[in-house]
């Protein structure tokens, strides 16, 4: 077989005529943003936004990336000139968009002088960032900045080469002032409840080490609104990049593959330029808290359920968890427990959302894996569920499906799949969940060494007898019968 040229300015000609193109000139563009964390989801989500904007003639907002640490985007994306497909897929239906709003990445670890002089340019006006829940090195409980952690403590001492994102903000942040010009707007698009607060909590006690006149300038003219983002994001296989190099003609290395669903809800709190974001498909809100409390309790628990009772069954995809009619089931009645601890935003309907959430749950065409959503348990627990557990339990009312989750989470702290099989937890407090279960064999006493965790568990949940023993049933049943046949059990009508 001869070798497919790569997707690239050069090759956008020859596409086949039904893929969109981004039909404006690139060299226009002017970087009106830079992004912290260029994975798959920001390049299937807010880059769309972005290229949107080109698209409808308004060139102020091409992208430079950054990875922080590993050069692997940078390196698929530098030879294609940084273009690269989104793939929509559901059904048999697929829709092929190469977008071009994306300049430059950056590896910061090797160039953050030149990263901190883009984000000090006058042209830029956002930096947005998707760094994952443990990149904000934040004690996933109380929100905290942790600054025992290194790269913090690293950040704390000298700004010369940051190495987390929020220091790089205040590096870039102090730039700015120095050169007379006006914060840029930072945009965390994490799935953190109040993501907005938090980084802004994060940057101020950075600033605050190093001066305290920048630490005051940011919290007096610097704007960190929040966000809720939502776009289910696969990670990109080889297969996928196989199946798209025959479709398209070229190879693309950064393909990314997503549904057709796309939600940006953002706080109307911005330090200076932005896009015309009401007329790019985002909702602009003042109060962003229920619309995100929503998406994180229905959307992300439930995903977050389905990958570790979908996991240790040995389940790949999160589409084959809910074609089996009584996980479809434990779903719905987790929904039932989560959804009477939210009020939903004027202009969403609960029921509504539950069922458009199990549709896109069902889309077998994006091979969503298990083990995918199953990272990172200690830092999306809280948020999750744990916040609506402390909701319910205050009330008085049960918490039985959503604890069946958090139980899944701690028999996939012990490595071993329903089959025995071994996995490698993977997750910022592995060693820590490692340590807690070394030698602590029964259901009960793994319960009470793993609520032990201050840093995800609060002590208004570890200290309740009702959760205790709750979990306890629920490990115990996973433990002896495996994940199948406690579904099973939980979703038999009392
Ligand atoms: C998923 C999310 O991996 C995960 O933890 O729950 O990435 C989810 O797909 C997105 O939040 C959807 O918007």
């Amino acid at each position: 077989m001869t070798k497919l040229q790569r997707l690239s300015e050069s090759t956008l000609s020859s596409l086949p005529g039904d893929v969109q193109r981004p039909g404006y000139d690139r060299k226009q563009l002017r970087n009106g943003v830079v992004h912290l964390g260029i994975g798959a989801f920001h390049r299937a989500h807010q880059a769309i936004l972005f290229d949107d904007a080109a698209r409808k003639g308004d060139m102020r907002w091409g992208i430079v990336g950054a990875s922080l640490r590993s050069a692997s985007v940078r390196d698929s994306l530098a030879p294609q000139d940084c273009l690269y497909s989104v793939v929509e897929r559901e059904g048999s239906g697929e829709c092929v968009r190469i977008i071009g709003a994306l300049r430059d990445v950056v590896v910061a670890q090797e160039n953050a002088a030149s990263l901190i002089n883009v984000m000090a340019s006058s042209d830029t006006h956002l930096v947005t960032l998707t760094v994952t829940e443990k990149g904000y090195h934040l004690d996933p409980a109380t929100g905290q900045l942790i600054e025992t952690s290194a790269d913090v403590m690293a950040d704390i001492k000298s700004l010369e080469k940051p190495r987390t994102a929020a220091g790089l903000i205040v590096a870039a942040l102090a730039k700015r002032k120095a050169l007379g010009l006006r914060p840029f707007t930072a945009i965390s698009c994490d799935n953190l409840p109040h993501n907005g607060k938090r980084l802004m909590n994060a940057v101020l006690a950075i600033a605050q080490k190093h001066d305290a006149a920048l630490h005051e300038w940011i919290a007096m003219c610097g704007a960190f609104p929040e966000t809720m983002v939502d776009r289910i994001v696969p990670a990109t296989d080889d297969n996928a990049i196989a199946a798209l190099s025959t479709r398209i003609g070229v190879e693309d290395r950064a393909m990314i593959r997503t549904e057709p669903f796309l939600q940006w809800v953002i706080q109307d709190k911005f330090a200076g330029e932005r896009p015309a974001f009401e007329h790019l498909g985002a909702q602009l809100t003042d109060t962003v808290a229920p619309w995100e409390e929503a998406k994180l309790r229905m959307l992300n628990g439930a995903h977050s359920a389905i990958a570790y009772l979908g996991a240790l069954a040995g389940i790949d995809y999160v589409h084959e968890v809910v074609a089996i009619p009584n996980a479809r089931r434990f779903v719905e009645l987790l929904w039932d427990e989560s959804a009477a601890t939210l009020s939903p935003p004027p202009g969403l309907d609960i029921n509504a959302y539950r069922h458009a959430l199990m549709q896109r749950f069902s889309n077998a065409a994006l091979q969503h894996r298990t083990r995918q959503i199953a990272m990172d348990g200690s830092q999306k627990l809280p948020q999750r569920l744990l916040a609506a557990i402390a909701i319910r339990l205050q009330r008085g009312l049960p918490v039985e499906m959503q604890s069946l989750a958090v139980a899944a989470w701690m028999q996939w702290q012990g490595g071993k799949d329903d089959a025995g099989k071994s996995h490698v937890v993977d997750d910022p407090l592995a060693s820590l969940t490692a340590a807690k279960l070394q030698d602590v064999h029964d259901a009960k006493s793994r319960v009470a060494a793993l609520l032990s965790i201050e840093a995800i568990f609060p002590p208004s949940l570890s200290a309740s007898p009702v959760l205790r023993n709750t979990l306890t049933k629920w490990l115990e049943m996973l433990m002896t019968t495996g994940s199948r046949a406690t579904i099973d059990k939980a979703v038999v009508p009392k």
